[in-house]
């Protein structure tokens, strides 16, 4: 059979009534943008793109070039196509209003331009993660305040991969779907349909150093964990830690797997270090789509009424199974 492009995806999933032409043209150009990044990301040193930008986002944080530079590759590219009404980034404190001298569409786009960015000069892999959110009726300025809904909200959710290749993975709430970039061609090609996460894991990933800053149901059950085939979970687990959300998901997709980022108190300001709008929530979508689930640990990710748009939230997702069982330690701790 021939190999089915993204472009060709899209447009049948129209046909059938699935997406409509709007969305479609969204994701078409998200994808574009994907790939205009892949290239600057596999330049790497003969691109002049690794190291500081010297700048610091909104939440303090120091923006490699490569977070500047895929920023503006997005922004860019959704500004003028007509299927947006405004736009949120990591990369940005306020949300931006399509320009009207642009027309205006129905659609929200929210995104982590470049989420792991911290290992970019590592050459590890990192990635886009994207969340597409319908504009409330009669506005048509959109400003934080409307792209506060809850993940469940979402129409659709992307991230892609920049790594020994470039996968765009999708959702519209129609399972998870995996398009592989041909670089040759320049086209993503549908590599794996209607992923399906394994219910049971043997490996989970957690930054192991922040331990002593852990509260008690995290600690109990990474300690039953590490206790293994001795221990009340009666098996033995891996750990992976690639500190690139983007790459630990790609990771759970394909073989299971927990991943975990919980709320600590080494800065009790910040209640865990994701952001629950461009990472949690369409995450959660995307696992959720592929069998898997998303929690803060207490309950559904994607039934977080959100307060912020940088909003950050503890997460706990990957294997059905296993991130239920993170759950029971967080409800048997606040029963006790
Ligand atoms: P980064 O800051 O490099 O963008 O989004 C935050 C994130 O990466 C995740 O991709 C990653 O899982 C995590 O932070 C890494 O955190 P640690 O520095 O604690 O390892």
């Amino acid at each position: 059979m021939k190999p089915t492009a993204l472009s060709r995806y899209l447009i049948e999933a129209q046909h059938q009534g699935h997406i409509n032409a709007d969305l479609r043209l969204l994701l078409e150009v998200v994808a574009r943008a994907c790939k205009t990044i892949s290239t600057a990301v596999g330049k790497g040193a003969l691109g002049d793109v690794l190291g500081d930008a010297g700048t610091g986002n909104v939440q303090g944080e120091a923006q490699k070039k490569l977070d500047v530079l895929s920023n503006e590759i997005l922004l860019e590219a959704n500004e003028w196509g007509g299927h947006l009404a405004g736009l949120a980034s990591e990369e940005m404190e306020h949300a931006h209003a399509i320009p009207s001298s642009y027309p205006r569409g129905n659609y929200l786009l929210l995104f982590d331009p470049l989420d792991g960015s911290s290992n970019i000069d590592v050459n590890v892999s990192v990635g886009t993660i994207f969340s597409v959110l319908r504009c409330p009726d009669g506005v048509t300025e959109p400003r934080d305040e409307h792209f506060l809904q809850p993940g469940s909200a979402q129409v659709c959710a992307g991230y892609t991969v920049y790594g020994p290749s470039t996968i765009l993975v999708l959702t519209f709430g129609r399972g998870t779907h995996m398009f592989t970039l041909d670089r040759e061609q320049g086209s993503f090609i549908l590599t794996r349909s209607d992923v399906q996460v394994p219910e049971d894991t043997r490996e989970f990933a957690i930054n192991m150093s922040n331990q002593r800053f852990w509260h008690p149901p995290v600690q109990n059950y990474i300690r039953d964990l590490l206790a293994g085939k001795t221990g009340p979970r009666g098996k033995d687990f891996n750990m992976r830690w690639i500190a690139s959300m983007v790459s630990e998901v790609h990771r759970i997709l394909t073989r299971g797997g927990i991943f975990m980022y919980p709320a600590d108190s080494k800065d009790p300001g910040k209640p865990g270090r994701l952001r629950l709008m461009y990472e949690a929530n369409p995450m959660g979508f995307i696992l959720e789509q592929a069998g898997g689930a998303c929690s803060t640990g207490r309950g559904r990710m994607l039934e977080v009424q959100p307060e912020g748009l940088h909003q950050r939230v503890p997460v706990f997702l990957g294997s059905r199974n296993e991130v239920a069982e993170a759950e029971r330690y967080h409800h048997e701790h606040d029963r006790a």
